[in-house]
């Protein structure tokens, strides 16, 4: 495998803290381009909202657009009625561009895709639309959708926007138990699912882990829809009583219309869990509105999104990502959205490369632990396509190193493409920090200033704005249209999670209140900031973010755990991978069975992705003298690292013992 490091020409070419102009190619065609936007949008805060809000059809026109009377609980463009499945569908049809492309779905298998125009998606979404309401599904109603990457999920998705009923949509890789904790939370009666989907060419049983999340939900669901993804590789599942084949449920309603419902701006649009600094998964909750003005207006500002292009995003419809740049934002600015099955190095490392020849893809938007294994591969993969069509490269997850974003830059981008580094969250709804890419120059591992109308500081512990290249922590002291509104179900967690560390919170002056977005960050002389990662219980494995509390309590779940500390460790290609220190029950060895039962247990418990990729069992954690588990050195001792003063500690002597179990290769 060739070694990037020992790619001389490269390095040589584009030495680190170089700056890279917007291609001129670019910038002449780009939606946005002229770098007075910043001050528009600053001199005329918050009208300038109307420029999002503009990218849609509204039912009603709202009267307001920022209601800022009960922080932290705004309210954007209040009066206003629309509907998302309207926005993403019909009006394009009635623009009189219903025969072009909309999805363009590429399965694992070689031979499967499907495309769907405008006219087509509408048919879809209507139909099941009427589906789900003959299910009994009403406006409110929280539906869950389990689904891997298939046409089905975006086409529920827009289904359940359609008839008003927010989607809580659970990534497919998460485990059984992930399900019920989210469906437990959401009270949600209604689930749609698939009987499996296909992994480096195997199908996998995606049905009987459905069955067995199901067992843990605690009240009645009424209804769940089964897609049959396998057809002959499939499990064959007899169906429960309650469950119906998705083409059964489907063909009932052949031809139906369903009428968008109108929804108030601020009516729910979806629920999306994440991880947070406790063990139990936060329900963050989007609205009609604002979100769906962000995803569009983002997506025509920062990826240059037009009709006419085809634009792909790899990330999973099961994160945020998904949501707002595969779904809502691409389909509600028309333009075709491409959506791949599987991973990318099925059946060979050159699938993505493959993929954007055959597509003509204009804009690619991925995260850098992808990017790290493309570089790993080596750039023959991508020099056997034309790759001449991309136009815009995109990252989002993790922070980028600049050897990453040159590697992309150049043998994706034949230096020709802008890259944009997009630091958000799925709080924020949206992009927040990153170069408008016909606008600012780029700096290779720095995200960029904060985009127009977005009030970012990196501050210190007091709330003082630090020096240039000093670290502090990023906040935003502005709202913006498409940040959650609240925690599903809980205003008061959603205050402390985000609103507690430099805001008065006693204040109802929106000035006093100021979001915390548990990143660490440095800026530069420019204004140009780094993220450099999370400051709180949170990590972040291949862009994936896992709370270190509830792998912790996974772990201690297992039958001969005592007690366990959960870090995340530099990896080369994962960016973080998780490692458990683990002191065992009296009577337990630290061996290769329980090391096993630890890994099962997470993947139960959570799924594949948080499995440990290192166990150490050690006789005790290092602590405080006021018993606080010292993680920092558990990070050090993770990285290999010298370590800083342990003289804090009440029990030094462990420190050593636990370096010696560390492998560090
Ligand atoms: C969209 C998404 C959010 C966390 C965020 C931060 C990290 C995302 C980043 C980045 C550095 C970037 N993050 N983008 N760090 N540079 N361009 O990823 O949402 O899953 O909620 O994760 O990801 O730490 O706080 P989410």
């Amino acid at each position: 495998m060739p070694d990037q490091d020992a790619d001389p020409e490269l390095e040589a070419r584009l030495p680190e803290g170089e700056v890279f102009e917007p291609p001129e190619s670019f910038v002449e065609q780009a939606n946005v381009s002229d770098p007075d936007i910043y001050d528009e949008f600053e001199q005329n805060w918050p009208e300038c909202w109307e420029r999002a809000a503009d990218h849609l059809s509204w039912d009603e026109e709202y009267d307001t657009v920022l209601d800022d009377s009960n922080p932290p609980f705004y309210e954007w463009f209040t009066g206003g009625e629309l509907n998302a499945s309207y926005n993403c569908i019909d009006r394009h049809v009635e623009d009189g561009r219903g025969d072009e492309e909309a999805l363009e779905w590429v399965g694992e298998p070689t031979d499967e895709t499907r495309t769907y125009t405008y006219s087509e998606l509408q048919r879809e979404v209507e139909e099941f639309a009427a589906a789900l309401r003959d299910r009994g599904v009403e406006e409110d109603d929280i539906v869950t959708l389990y689904m891997p990457m298939i046409p089905e999920l975006p086409i529920a998705m827009l289904a359940c926007a359609r008839i008003g009923a927010p989607h809580s949509v659970v990534f497919a890789g998460f485990s059984a138990d992930a399900l019920a904790t989210r469906m437990n939370s959401a009270d949600s009666e209604y689930l749609v699912t698939c009987d499996g989907y296909y992994r480096r060419g195997d199908p996998l049983d995606h049905l009987e882990k459905t069955n067995e999340g199901l067992e843990g939900v605690e009240h009645e669901v009424s209804d769940v829809v089964v897609v049959d993804r396998l057809g002959d590789d499939g499990f064959g599942h007899d169906l429960a009583a309650n469950q119906t084949d998705y083409d059964d449920l489907v063909a009932e309603f052949e031809g139906a219309e369903v009428e968008p419902v109108p929804r108030d701006a601020e009516d729910m649009l979806f629920l999306m869990y994440t991880s947070g600094t406790t063990g139990q998964p936060k329900g963050v909750k989007h609205t009609t509105g604002g979100y769906l003005s962000y995803a569009a207006w983002t997506s025509h500002a920062v990826l240059d999104v037009k009709p006419e292009d085809t634009y792909w995003c790899s990330a999973d419809i099961g994160w945020i990502t998904g949501h707002s740049y595969i779904v809502y934002g691409p389909l509600a600015l028309g333009t075709t959205s491409v959506m791949y099955e599987g991973t990318p190095d099925y059946p060979d490392k050159d699938r993505l490369w493959e993929i954007v020849e055959e597509y003509d893809v204009n804009q690619l938007y991925t995260a850098p632990t992808a990017i790290r294994a493309f570089m790993k591969w080596g750039k023959e993969y991508p020099d056997q396509h034309d790759l001449s069509s991309l136009r815009l490269l995109g990252t989002v997850g993790e922070p980028i190193n600049p050897r990453a974003w040159k590697w992309y830059y150049t043998h994706i981008g034949d230096e020709d493409c802008p890259v944009v580094d997009t630091w958000w969250q799925t709080e924020t709804g949206g992009m927040m920090v990153t170069t408008l890419p016909a606008v600012n120059d780029m700096k290779p591992g720095s995200a960029g200033p904060p985009l127009p109308g977005i009030d970012a500081n990196i501050v210190d512990t007091t709330g003082e704005q630090v020096g240039a290249g000093e670290a502090g922590y990023l906040t935003v002291n502005n709202p913006w249209p498409g940040m959650l509104r609240t925690l599903y179900d809980n205003d008061e967690r959603f205050i402390d999670e985000y609103w507690t560390e430099y805001s008065d919170t006693d204040s109802s002056d929106a000035d006093d209140w100021v979001y915390f977005p548990e990143d660490g960050a440095t800026v530069d002389e420019d204004g140009y900031i780094t993220v450099l990662g999370r400051v709180d219980d949170v990590i972040n494995v291949s862009g994936h973010r896992l709370g270190t509390m509830e792998i912790e309590s996974a772990i201690v779940g297992v039958e001969g755990v005592a007690e366990a500390a959960v870090v995340g460790g530099d990896h080369e290609l994962k960016g973080e991978a998780v490692y458990a220190y683990v002191i065992t029950e009296d009577g337990y060895d630290g061996d290769e069975d329980l090391r096993e039962r630890i890994i099962a247990g997470v993947e139960d418990a959570i799924g594949p992705i948080a499995r440990p990729e290192e166990v150490v069992f050690t006789t005790e954690l290092p602590k405080t003298r006021s018993g606080k588990i010292m993680r920092r050195l558990l990070e050090d001792i993770a990285n290999g690292e010298t370590l800083g003063n342990t003289s804090t500690l009440r029990n030094p002597e462990v420190v050593e013992d636990i370096q010696s179990k560390v492998s560090n290769d």
